[in-house]
Parts: structure tokens; C-alpha cells; sequence
């Protein structure tokens, strides 16, 4: 079967679905045409992922928008194809949280000359072109990394530690939640002598990465590990049974920092095993819709949102923390 038509299939199909879900544009009625958003999510590689997909969709339905909703399972190629498909069948807007920040720029060039606006969900792109993207809806990454040095920095002065010795199990390399968590984290504690990083490795946002690159720590340094900075919770909790495996207790003698603030890392906060979680909200779907609307419309919309967040540790009655939605 030849390329173009495997694609016209593919968009058959596509169109099919929107009609059956109802999320066709009304050509009948165009007062009342909705609006269809294409959207690129980048996998369900963690809690917060999934607890993000689960906002996007459900706020979609709420606002009366039709949302194609296309999973890239963490390629970037996949992520570049749909952009495709959702040019092709014209949507209104397009959104996608690119999994990478480099080589976006072919695509959304594309997107532009179509004349479809671009939103950026969760994660930044890195390019030299202007105007190819609208707006930014995401966390500060930034401000997180601070939050978890500075929290690490208390932690240090109450244990009234001499030197402090850090592992860092990182997110997916060259992502912007993987370079701007480090870059807060390690500007926070380059001040204070006390802070070693012995070594940071990628652990790609998974569990099972998280769990070989502790063990991986645990021989190299075994315990002379004081801290483990973790970029999220997947990894964290793939870590700390390698922690315990290896006669050490997560939470006292090495002390656990984590991103996301999922249920999960919530519960073992709370068991003691991990000290700090520093929030990342994965509901970005309302301010989604309200953007896309606006675009559709023609108006003015900001150029970054970034959500509210907190810091969950040991420092607070942790019994006090309502359940997390993700
Ligand atoms: O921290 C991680 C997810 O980009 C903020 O990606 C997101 C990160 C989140 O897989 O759990």
C-alpha cells in the first residue's frame, strides 16, 4: 500500500471518529461551529502525565470543544506526525507538549503558513524563529528546582550537616522540565559550601529508570549518599526499594526530595520514606480551553501561564494534605 494512501486512510478514520464523537465542525450551523483542538500529548510515562490527559480531556467536554487527542508514546517523530494529521484536517488550534525542545521548527513553520495558531502545553521549544508558537501553559521548572534546594538548604541547617553529599536522577534529557529543574536546583545551591553533587544521570521520567539509577548510586557511593534529588515521582518511587534493599531507610538516613506532588509520592510523604514534594499541577486543561477560545476569537492572549504550586514536606502536618486528584 503506498504512503498517500495508507495517510488517506489514516484521516478517514480520523474524520470517522471526530464525527462519531461529535466533534466535527457543524458546517450546517456556523454560528455555532465548535471548536476542534488538536492536541499532541507526549506519552503516560508518569501519574502526572496521565492525571494531565485525564484534565485536558475532561475540560474539553466541559467548554463544549472538540478535542483530537493523539498519545506520541514518547517520540517526538509520533508527535511531529500528528502535528501533520492535525493541519491536514484543520483544526482550529493546535497544542502539544513537546517531549524535547529542539527541532520543532519545520512543523510549526507549517502550522503557520496554514494559519493555525500554536499553543505550548507543559513544555517549552527552543528555536531562533519568531512567532511560531502563541503562548506557553506550564509550570515554572525553574522556581521548583529552586523550591527544592532551598528546602534542602533548611533541612541542612535543622540536621546541622557539614557537608552533604547529592545524587540527581534527572528527567528526560535536553526537556525543559529536566533543564530548568537542575539549572534552579544547582544556581540555589552553588552558594552554600556544604553542597556536593556527587553525579547526575538521566532517568528519562520512568520508574524503572529511576530504580537502575539508584542502584546504580547505591554501589558506586553506597552510603555515603545524603540526599537524592529525584525530577519526579516515578523515579523517586522506583528508587526507594533500592534504598531499602540496601539496609538504608529512605526518608532518614538519605533524605528524598521529589517533583509532581501525585497521590503516590503523597501517601509515602506522609509514610515518612520521602521528605519534600514539590508540586507541579498537571490541570492545565482549563486555562487550555480558555486560551484556544480565545484564539479562535481573535483576541490577545498572554504569552506565559504559569499555574500556582506548593511545597509538600516534612516541615508541615502532612495528615493536612487533601487528597491530589493525580
Ligand atoms: O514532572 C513528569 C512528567 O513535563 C512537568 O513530565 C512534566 C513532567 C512531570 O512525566 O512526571
Amino acid at each position: 500500500m503506498g504512503i498517500f494512501m495508507r495517510k488517506r486512510i489514516v484521516l478517514c478514520v480520523l474524520f470517522a471518529a471526530l464525527l462519531l464523537t461529535g466533534c466535527g465542525k457543524s458546517k450546517e450551523e456556523p454560528g455555532n461551529a465548535k471548536l476542534v483542538l488538536g492536541f499532541s500529548q507526549i506519552g503516560s510515562e508518569s501519574a502526572w502525565r496521565i492525571g494531565n490527559t485525564k484534565d485536558i480531556e475532561e475540560q474539553a467536554e466541559a467548554y463544549g470543544i472538540g478535542l483530537m487527542l493523539e498519545n506520541a508514546n514518547q517520540k517526538q517523530e509520533n508527535q511531529i506526525a500528528a502535528i501533520r494529521r492535525f493541519i491536514a484536517y484543520q483544526v482550529d488550534v493546535i497544542a502539544f507538549s513537546p517531549v524535547v525542545e529542539e527541532g520543532w521548527d519545520n512543523v510549526l513553520k507549517e502550522a503557520k503558513d496554514a494559519g493555525i495558531p500554536v499553543i505550548l502545553v507543559d513544555r517549552d521549544i527552543n528555536t531562533e524563529q519568531e512567532g511560531l508558537t502563541t503562548c506557553l501553559i506550564g509550570a515554572d521548572f525553574y522556581k521548583e528546582g529552586v523550591m527544592a534546594a532551598e528546602y534542602l538548604i533548611r533541612k541542612a541547617d535543622r540536621l546541622g550537616l557539614e557537608q552533604v553529599n547529592i545524587v540527581e536522577i534527572t528527567g528526560t534529557e535536553n526537556s525543559t522540565p529536566m533543564r530548568q529543574r537542575q539549572a534552579g536546583f544547582m544556581d540555589t545551591i552553588a552558594a552554600d559550601s556544604r553542597m556536593c553533587v556527587l553525579e547526575s544521570i538521566d532517568g528519562d521520567f520512568l520508574k524503572s529508570r529511576g530504580e537502575e539509577c539508584m542502584r546504580y548510586y547505591l554501589e558506586k557511593y553506597g552510603d555515603t549518599i545524603d540526599v537524592v534529588f529525584s525530577h519526579n515521582d516515578e523515579m523517586t518511587i522506583g528508587a526507594l526499594p533500592e534504598i531499602e534493599n540496601a539496609g538504608l531507610a529512605p526518608g532518614k538516613d538519605i533524605i528524598i526530595i521529589s517533583i509532581d506532588g501525585g497521590q503516590e509520592a503523597i501517601n509515602v510523604l506522609k509514610e515518612g520514606k520521602i521528605n519534600c514534594v514539590v508540586e507541579c499541577t498537571p490541570k492545565l486543561g482549563r486555562e487550555l480551553m480558555e486560551t484556544a477560545l480565545k484564539l479562535k476569537n481573535g483576541e490577545q492572549v498572554e504569552t506565559v501561564i504559569h499555574p500556582k504550586e506548593q511545597v509538600f514536606s516534612d516541615e508541615i502536618d502532612v495528615s493536612q494534605i487533601g487528597p491530589r486528584g493525580y
